[in-house]
């Protein structure tokens, strides 16, 4: 398994329309342990296909403790949501930035499995953050682009310092 890089802001490809996954073939297969490899190394506990250049509707997540409950969620889509929530969120893809971002408390998300097998997933608190954060990254929308204009104008600020 390989570590993939990943891609920062201001990278203009972060903001690419992942296309649907029409066969999970053994170089999806190959992608998401890529994936799931370069999200534990960071660490993180979500990863988009899109953050590691990659334009296809494919996320793994892990917000186990033990980091040892790795999901796979390919052509996923929110087919339920419920609630309010505002959690502190950070990106891999946004070094060094955190800031608070609103989003459904509940979520109900259908994807394929690795095995090509049609899922539900009824998800809540951080595993809920975590999924609506990474399927925005396969929309090109990073947490950012949640915030009012001025938060995000001090927070792209703080990242170009940040970046040096
Ligand atoms: O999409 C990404 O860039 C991954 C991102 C996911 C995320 C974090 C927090 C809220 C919503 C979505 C991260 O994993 S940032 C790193 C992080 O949060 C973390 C790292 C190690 C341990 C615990 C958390
Ligand atoms: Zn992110």
């Amino acid at each position: 398994m390989t570590q993939l890089n990943i891609l920062t802001l201001p990278d203009s490809r972060l903001k690419t329309v992942a296309k649907p996954i029409e066969a999970i073939d053994a170089s999806i297969k190959l992608l998401a342990a890529d994936m799931l490899e370069t999200m534990y190394a960071a660490p993180g506990i979500g990863l988009a296909a899109t953050q590691v250049n990659h334009h296809v509707q494919m996320v793994v997540v892990d917000v186990s403790e033990e980091k040892d409950q790795p999901l796979v969620l390919i052509n996923p889509e929110i087919i339920e949501k419920t609630g309010v929530q505002v959690h502190e969120e950070g990106c891999l893809s946004v070094p060094g930035i955190y800031a608070k971002v609103k989003r459904a408390n509940e979520i109900v998300v259908k994807y394929q499995d690795l095995a090509g097998q049609q899922q539900e997933l009824v998800a809540d608190g951080l595993l809920a953050v975590c999924i609506q954060h990474e399927l925005d990254h396969l929309k090109g929308i990073v947490f950012l682009d949640h915030l009012s204009v001025l938060k995000r104008k001090l927070a792209i600020k703080k990242l170009a310092k940040f970046s040096g």
